[in-house]
């Protein structure tokens, strides 16, 4: 099937009539076309949202969250459609399509839906000069949102659902490698009585249409999650035009696990910090860093249970592990196991790919798991993103906050003790915008949401968020 791009509320071909595969990762065959849309594409989906900003940005703050409340409703209503189509795009286990990824995206809708009523601004009254200051905090206009293929429809609507809610209106382009969902979400949009022109959405691949998206002079913000090469890129075309940029990139974070935890909870939480999605989640503990005491014992009994994560076709619902994404990712990640090997890391379980039978070419592999001795190799360096961590040893608290930091990523960390101070004492000397201590990915979306050095800038998730979308404004009476 042909995808379609979504301008002014309408399903449209591209332009230029240039299409790309769309592959099924759990099986290799292509199964549909989406656009590779142009310049001409995006200043049209560029020219619709300009026109419906005026009577969006003054709609009522209960009519747009009532508009997001019905879209949530509706993606719920869809679940069981969206979970399937986004298993098949993205290889993921469709057990997790349907309580993760698609649950949450509609509660970002809801989320933004509720917050949007509860969002207010500051006022100064300049006592001694008779003056009185308020801040306005206006919708930016046009605004970009550019999502990556690990998370598809939950990425993107966490972008879409603020920038929506703070009355911007939307030229947001899904990854090309995971475009159904996004094409999907347009009908439930018009369904849900979304005004034609705020929300559009372009396919194509990153250096053409991402690249139109970026470097349009009207759009004024791009809101982006992806690789941390690509945020560079993007940083460098957008800021010297002086755009409001949120770049969300990658990371490579420790678990760190101190002899004093709960052992079994720590266990099967670390097994999923590890694999979920195939180890494609920005936030996966891949680097596990234990303390000397218990590292035998937790070498043991974590490799017998990853030993028996289930491999299979997404779709069946006993599948732990579903495909890569790509054929592409899947090569990147071999090459890393096999640079792990050439430095000395000692494959403990996994490491090759796995034949699923009746779907050979699906781009599966085992889940892996690797001894190093020294953590500055590069295995324990650079952003894998798969089912791949690292495990080693630590004698000391310092030794290993030293070593959670000495990468050049810092998005999140994950900490396994009962001791409150040391707890304290760590959580404030990581560097990283998230710390989950005794726990793993548990999300509110009320918190800050982001990470620093290359992991990226800004802050997404509620009214950081909402201020990232909005545009301060001073004003002054005196009287
Ligand atoms: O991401 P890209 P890729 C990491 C992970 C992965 C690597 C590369 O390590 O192996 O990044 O993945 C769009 N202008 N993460 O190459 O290219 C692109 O079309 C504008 C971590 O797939 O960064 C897509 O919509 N847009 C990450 C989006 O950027 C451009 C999740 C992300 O694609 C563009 C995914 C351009 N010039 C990968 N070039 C995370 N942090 O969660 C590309 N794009």
């Amino acid at each position: 099937m042909n995808i379609k791009n979504y301008i002014n509320g309408q399903y449209e071909n591209p332009i230029n009539k240039e299409w790309i595969d769309n592959y099924c990762p759990a099986n290799g065959e292509v199964y549909g076309k989406i656009p590779n849309s142009s310049k001409a594409d995006v200043e049209n989906a560029y020219n619709a949202a300009q026109s419906a900003f005026p009577s969006w940005s003054q709609t009522t703050f209960e009519a747009r969250s009532r508009i997001l409340i019905k879209i949530s409703e509706l993606l719920e209503a869809n679940l069981q459609r969206f979970a399937e189509a986004e298993s098949k795009d993205n290889g993921k286990p469709i057990s997790l399509a349907k309580t993760v990824d698609i649950p949450r995206a509609a509660s970002n809708f809801r989320f933004f839906g509720n917050a949007i009523t509860q969002f207010a601004s500051e006022s100064h009254e300049s006592v001694g000069h008779n003056a009185m200051n308020y801040t306005l905090r206006q919708p930016i206009g046009v605004v970009g949102c550019i999502s990556p293929w690990n998370l598809p429809l939950y990425l993107f609507t966490w972008k879409i659902a603020p920038a929506i809610a703070a009355g911007n209106c939307l030229v947001a382009k899904p990854s090309e490698v995971t475009p159904m969902t996004a094409y999907l979400l347009g009908e439930i949009c018009n369904e849900a009585g979304l005004p034609k022109g705020v929300l559009n959405i372009v396919h194509g691949l990153g250096t053409t249409t991402g690249q139109a998206i970026i470097e349009h002079p009207d759009i004024k913000a791009i809101s982006f999650t992806g690789g941390t090469i690509t945020g560079a890129h993007i940083a460098k075309v957008a800021a010297p035009m002086f755009k409001k940029l949120s770049l969300e990139l990658g990371g490579k974070n420790p678990n760190i696990i101190f002899a004093d935890c709960d052992y079994n909870d720590m266990l099967e939480t670390t097994v999923r910090s590890s694999f979920s999605n195939q180890g494609q989640i920005c936030l996966c503990g891949s680097r596990i860093f234990v303390e000397t005491s218990i590292y035998k014992k937790f070498k043991k009994d974590f490799v017998e249970k990853v030993k028996k994560l289930k491999v299979g076709h997404p779709s069946d619902e006993s599948t732990n592990i579903g495909a890569l994404v790509s054929k592409t990712h899947l090569e990147k990640v071999l090459n890393y196991i096999e640079i792990a090997k050439n430095e000395n890391g000692i494959i403990l379980c996994g490491g090759e790919q796995v034949i699923v039978k009746d779907f050979e070419n699906g781009y599966y592999l085992e889940p892996t798991v690797i001894e190093v001795s020294n953590d500055e190799c590069r295995i324990n360096q650079e952003e894998v993103f798969g089912p791949v961590v690292t495990i080693m040893p630590f004698n000391n608290e310092d030794e290993v906050l030293q070593m959670a930091n000495k990468v050049k990523y810092g998005l999140s960390a994950t900490l396994w003790t009962n001791d409150l101070k040391r707890t304290m004492r760590m959580s404030s000397q990581i560097q990283a915008g998230i710390i989950w201590v005794n726990t793993w990915m548990m999300r509110d979306l009320r918190t800050p949401f982001g990470g620093v050095k290359a992991s990226g800038i800004g802050r997404e998730g509620g009214f950081e968020a909402l201020r990232f979308f909005t545009e301060a404004k001073n004003v002054c009476i005196k009287f």
